[in-house]
């Protein structure tokens, strides 16, 4: 069944159970062109309820681009919908599982010599991830290069597995006071899997200069045993970056590139998944300028008295993470990875579209010395526009500027064309 905005908002409370006062929104422009989609279940939040507000910017953001022919095909009608997990139906949630599945089991593309443990074309994503990472986290590439990523994953999910819908993105704030207990990850059939087995040598993850100063184990931590990804096969890595436990065996390889056949370890976690509430994520939305929205994603400055200060980006990470989820190089390696950067990317659109005019192509730190990697990108940046900068994703998909994947409403020639709601 479908949970449509009229029917969620006419309910009455007692049917909705959650004492929610039924609210007609009126019907304005957006919503004639957009489906909206909601589940009863989950009143809308302070950041839902932003983006919402933000629509009509949108809309008059794309009648703009419109007049001027630079739309690229590209309308709110025509705009792909990115959907919250729950929002879906429990049929749709079960034909992306599938989906996934199937994309572990084709043959990959990247190269064999230099990656014998990507065994699938799920494993390509991880492949590119983890010979990627300083690149694509640095200040130019994080929200754009995974923007591109998730969408390049989210075309093979439907162009070589035939999947019907598009990427859904995990609202934390659903989620975040009872993970366990969630159609996310409660292990059941329409869910994401459940959590590992106890392993008591895994504490959680250390978190340098923070207080506390470890997102402290949610109680898994070992290997998954229910739901659609009980019997995956992870592959690459760990890599010196991970934050699994000693239980993980060892890569053949150094660089973790090599055939390493293991479970899928989790560690399905409230004290990391608190870390990304709706309140913190409206905070972020408050920034005015990308170095601080940027910064506060990160985790930076430190937060105060805040019981879980870990920052955005590090909370959502950490929502199920262990192995390969826990490692930041090979992550992309547990599904749940996807639905997290799709979530950033939605908070990142949201941001921007509060003032398109100054934020659509808003870079962090900019001019900063300190790019990583330094050398390659700070000396093409010195005489070229950053927003010219390209995105090479090598045997993911052709190469395309920065400045293509700041735009998820007509860029990449209008290939991006998705909205979230
Ligand atoms: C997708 O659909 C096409 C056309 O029906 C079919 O040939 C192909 O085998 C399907 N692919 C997968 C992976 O199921
Ligand atoms: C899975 O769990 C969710 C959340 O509790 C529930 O809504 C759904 O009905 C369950 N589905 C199955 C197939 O058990
Ligand atoms: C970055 O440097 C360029 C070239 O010096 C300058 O035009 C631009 O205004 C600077 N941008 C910011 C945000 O400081
Ligand atoms: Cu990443």
């Amino acid at each position: 069944m479908l949970w449509t905005a009229s029917i969620a908002l006419l309910l009455p409370s007692v049917l909705v159970g959650v004492g929610a006062v039924a609210v007609e929104v009126p019907r304005s422009a957006w919503t004639s062109k957009i489906q909206v989609v909601r589940n009863p279940a989950y009143p809308l939040d302070v950041v839902d309820k932003l983006e919402e507000a933000t629509m009509p910017n949108v809309d008059t953001y794309m009648q703009k681009k419109i007049a001027a022919a630079k739309n690229n095909k590209c309308t709110l009608e025509n705009a792909a919908v990115r959907r919250e997990w729950s929002d879906l139906t429990e049929a749709q949630r079960i034909e992306y599982t599938t989906a996934v599945k199937c994309l572990m089991k084709l043959p990959p593309k990247s190269d064999r010599t230099r990656f014998p443990g990507a065994l699938s074309r799920f494993d390509d994503f991880v492949a590119y991830h983890m010979t990627h990472a300083m690149q694509l986290h640095d200040n130019i590439h994080l929200f754009g290069a995974h923007k591109y990523f998730v969408w390049l994953f989210e075309e093979a999910l439907r162009n070589e597995c035939n999947y019907t819908g598009y990427q859904p993105y995990m609202n934390y704030d659903r989620y975040a006071e009872d993970p366990i207990n969630s159609p996310l990850l409660n292990g059941n059939a329409s869910s994401l899997g459940g959590n590992g087995e106890k392993d008591a040598t895994y504490k959680g993850v250390p978190q340098q200069g923070r207080k506390p100063n470890i997102i402290a184990t949610g109680g898994g931590g070992g290997c998954v045993t229910s739901g659609p990804f009980s019997d995956m096969v992870v592959s690459l890595g760990p890599t010196s970056m991970s934050t699994a436990s000693r239980q993980v065996p060892k890569n053949p390889r150094s660089d973790g590139t090599g055939s390493n056949p293991r479970c899928l370890r989790r560690d399905v976690n409230r004290n990391a998944a608190m870390g990304a509430t709706a309140d913190r994520a409206f905070s972020l939305l408050q920034n005015k300028d990308i170095d601080t929205f940027y910064n506060q994603l990160l985790g930076s400055p430190v937060p105060k008295n805040d019981p879980y200060p870990w920052g955005i980006h590090t909370a959502g990470h950490y929502v199920a993470a262990v192995d390969p989820g826990g490692d930041p190089n090979t992550s992309p390696g547990d599904p749940v990875f996807y639905f997290h950067h799709t979530s950033l990317d939605r908070l990142w659109w949201v941001w921007q579209m509060q003032d398109v005019d100054h934020r659509l192509n808003a870079i962090p730190f900019v001019n900063d010395t300190m790019t990583m990697p330094m050398n390659k990108y700070r000396r093409a940046m010195a005489d070229t526009n950053p927003l010219d900068t390209m995105v090479d994703m090598e045997w993911l998909g052709p190469p395309i500027k920065l400045r293509e994947t700041h735009d998820q409403l007509g860029g990449n020639d209008g290939k991006f064309c998705y909205v979230y709601v």
